[in-house]
């Protein structure tokens, strides 16, 4: 449904498919259509298991095989609404692959996602992006004084705010 909405290609296989098959074929399918950003999507993915974790360092490994200075960013995507677990999370990902960034969405809600201060105190990753609701111009780029005036509760620049959670039933998308 994004993909259509945004029109943007999406390559997909089989369930049970390798992941690093679908990586290598997107990348090569990219080349062949003349396509030069490709994300990889790597759903539902806990670090807890090792296996997965192993999945994506070997996805890591085609993709710089086919393109040696990919992948060019790394992201994990934090949910704000989480707390602790977040820094291990971030611990553990950073650790396989080296994170070079931090999506920390659903900001819209009551979370304030504070622990990020502390993963990129820790492990020194940004955050470079923000999600705030569900629309497609919902996806900010992260802007630390925003945040911290967010985090504190204060007001801040209109221009910038963090969006309070919403209560309006009309703001929903
Ligand atoms: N309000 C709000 N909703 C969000 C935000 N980001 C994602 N969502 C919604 O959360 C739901 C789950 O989002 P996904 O992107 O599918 O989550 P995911 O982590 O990729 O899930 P898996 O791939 O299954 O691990 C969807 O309904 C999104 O629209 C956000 O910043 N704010
Ligand atoms: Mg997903």
């Amino acid at each position: 449904m994004w993909a259509k909405r945004l029109g943007c290609d999406v390559l997909r296989q089989k369930m049970g498919a390798d992941p690093a098959s679908v990586v290598y074929d997107g990348i090569e399918a990219a080349r062949s259509r003349g396509i030069d950003v490709v994300l990889c999507d790597t759903a539902g993915r806990l670090h807890t298991k090792g296996s997965l974790m192993e999945e994506l360092k070997k996805i890591r490994h085609v993709s710089t095989k086919l393109v040696p200075s990919s992948p060019h960013e790394t992201l994990l995507v934090l949910d704000a609404t989480t707390g602790q677990n977040a820094r291990r999370q971030a611990e553990e990902f950073h650790e396989a692959l080296g994170l070079t960034g931090i999506v920390l969405c659903k900001m819209d809600g009551t979370s304030k996602g504070g622990i990020v201060v502390s993963i990129m105190d820790r492990l020194e990753i940004p955050v470079k992006l923000v999600g705030v609701g569900e629309r497609l111009d919902d996806l900010l780029p992260f802007e630390p004084a925003s945040f911290a005036v967010h985090l504190l509760g204060l007001s801040g620049d209109p221009e910038t705010e963090i969006p309070s959670p919403r209560n309006d039933p009309t703001q929903s998308p």
